[in-house]
């Protein structure tokens, strides 16, 4: 009787504790509703899903498979345990998760809010599934309850530099991955600059044999002064087997990617590979330290065939709609001392060099446009009359992203002040070298995209808002998550939940929910910056 009594109350024991009855979801769901009690995922669950939802009934199968050693049976739709149902009632990218004791039933009418529905299932299930192989329990329990969720914003973005330093396909993997955790639809990849061309064109081979690769490297600085050359050959590339190999992976994450290919600045690399490309013609080096620099692409006719065809290369490698081509930067001493380009402004009626960059911009948008896809420029492409279709990512602040909306063009809003994961996120002594600005946690948590400024109307051309991480001064996979996290946590709920309605409110729970966070980027082995809680807790 008293053994009978001792498992009894080891069982119960089990579970209650391996109940996971905290909600603390990131991005904040629009509507949650708890019920009383959990539900039982174990070997014996079995889910339904159509094809339509594949992405995310694998996904769910897969996250299981790799933190429990095992995925979930199929089954008919009647009979199984999770199952997912179109219901066109959803609005785009949501969905709806009814978890009771018995079945979860997930609907969406669309293969992302799906996906976004398995995503939060992910947050209610225990982080240490997280970590492969991590646990040898066979059996988890998730809470009861009804979330309503669909996304404020339709573009919801990160960034990340490769030129600058050079980030080989596994960790970007990863940090899609990442992304997705997140809810985040959009992966911006920087793959070319000054300091390096990191994307493989079959035309140029001289791009990468040549531009993926420097001298020296300048890895931090003090007191303003360069610091640590390490006078070592720096550098690297993607194939594009290996690029197919990344677009492929973050379609399993329901992650859109846009490559940016710079024009006409940040383009030394380039030059030093075919200095015919420069207005100079003269070779110059990959650059070795950061800044911006006066060779930039020579709008010669040469210039835009070359540029045609590494757009004709780039293009069908990302199945997305966009293509990002810089804009931002550009100097214009050399267009200034370069008799073509006089000539051009003159034949073209151009008022100046800026009108010279408007020129070059639409010329390559038609370009763009005429293969069925969409130019984003830096908010720079402003100056001299936006090209035609433009999308204009508002960098330097919110006005380049007011300007567009009040020219009916789509907008990206990523300003300094709010969205660069390059500064400082602490007045922590120990912090390592940033490029400098200061951006805490709280500061990314308060952004609103929507300025005040813009109607109704003008408002929905912004489609969302986007984090940078430039990374000149940070040379390690590890640093990149340092930077990161936990930003992008605020910056993601920023992007689906929503600009926060009541900040003294809002901030301490978004907060005590980045807190709970922790075990699950741990279990991700995401080096994140903790000390923030010692600061702000
Ligand atoms: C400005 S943001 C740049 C980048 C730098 C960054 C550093 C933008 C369009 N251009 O080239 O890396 O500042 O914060």
């Amino acid at each position: 009787m008293r053994n009978i009594l001792a498992v009894i109350l080891t069982l119960y024991c089990i579970n209650v504790f391996s109940q996971n009855t905290e909600v603390e979801l990131i991005p904040k769901p629009q509507s949650i509703e708890l019920k009383t009690g959990t539900f039982t995922i174990d070997k014996k669950t079995t889910i339904y899903f159509e094809s339509e939802f594949e992405i995310a009934g694998n996904f769910l199968n897969d996250f299981l498979q790799n933190g429990a050693g095992f995925s979930l049976k199929k089954a008919s739709e009647k009979k199984a345990d999770i199952i997912f149902k179109n219901d066109a009632s959803q609005p785009s990218e949501g969905y709806f998760l009814d978890i009771s004791d018995s079945k979860i039933v997930i609907k969406a009418s669309d293969a992302s809010g799906a996906f976004y529905a398995v995503q939060t299932l992910r947050q209610l299930l225990p982080p240490q599934l997280e970590a492969k192989d991590s646990t040898k329990e066979q059996s988890f329990t998730v809470p009861q309850l009804m979330i309503t969720d669909f996304p404020k914003f339709q573009y919801r973005g990160m960034h990340l530099d490769v030129s600058r330093h050079f980030f080989d396909k596994e960790f970007v993997k990863k940090y899609i991955a990442n992304l997705a955790l997140l809810k985040m639809n959009r992966f911006h990849w920087h793959l070319t600059d000054d300091q390096g061309w990191r994307i493989e064109i079959k035309k140029y081979p001289e791009l990468t044999k040549k531009g993926a690769f420097r001298e020296e490297t300048l890895i931090g600085h003090y007191e303003d002064k360069p610091q640590l050359y390490d006078g070592k050959r720096y550098g690297g590339f993607y194939t594009q087997e290996e690029i197919k190999e990344v677009v492929a992976f973050a379609a399993t994450q329901n992650i859109t990617i846009i490559p940016e290919i710079e024009m006409p600045g940040h383009a030394q690399a380039a030059i030093h590979s075919y200095p015919e490309l420069g207005c100079t013609g003269e070779q110059i080096p990959v650059a070795t330290t950061w800044g911006v620099f006066e060779d930039i692409f020579c709008p010669k006719e040469e210039t835009f065939t070359f540029l045609e065809n590494v757009l004709s290369e780039v293009m069908p490698l990302f199945p997305g709609e966009y293509i990002h081509i810089g804009g931002d930067e550009a100097l214009k001493l050399r267009w200034k001392n370069c008799a073509h380009c006089q000539q051009l402004i003159q034949d073209k009626n151009l008022v100046d060099e800026h009108g010279l960059q408007s020129y070059f911009i639409h010329r390559i948008e038609e370009f763009v446009n005429s293969k069925g896809k969409k130019i984003i420029g830096w908010d720079e492409i402003l100056e001299g009359g936006l090209a035609p279709n433009a999308t204009v990512m508002s960098w330097r602040g919110l006005q380049g992203g007011i300007d567009a909306a009040k020219q009916n063009h789509d907008v990206i809003m990523t300003p300094v002040s709010h969205c660069y994961f390059d500064y400082y996120q602490s007045e922590n002594l120990d912090e390592p070298t940033a490029i400098g600005g200061f951006l805490p946690l709280k500061k990314v948590y308060s952004f609103n995209p929507i300025p005040a400024e813009l109607n109704q109307e003008q408002a929905k051309h912004i489609l969302g808002a986007q984090g940078n991480l430039w990374t000149e001064y940070i040379p390690t996979e590890k640093q990149v998550e340092y930077m990161v996290f936990p930003r992008i946590l605020a910056m993601s709920e920023v992007d689906w939940s929503g600009p926060s309605k009541n900040f003294e409110k809002d901030y301490p729970d978004f907060f005590s929910r980045v807190e709970g966070f922790m075990k699950r980027l741990d279990a991700l082995d995401i080096n994140y910056a903790n000390y923030l809680y010692e600061i702000e807790g």
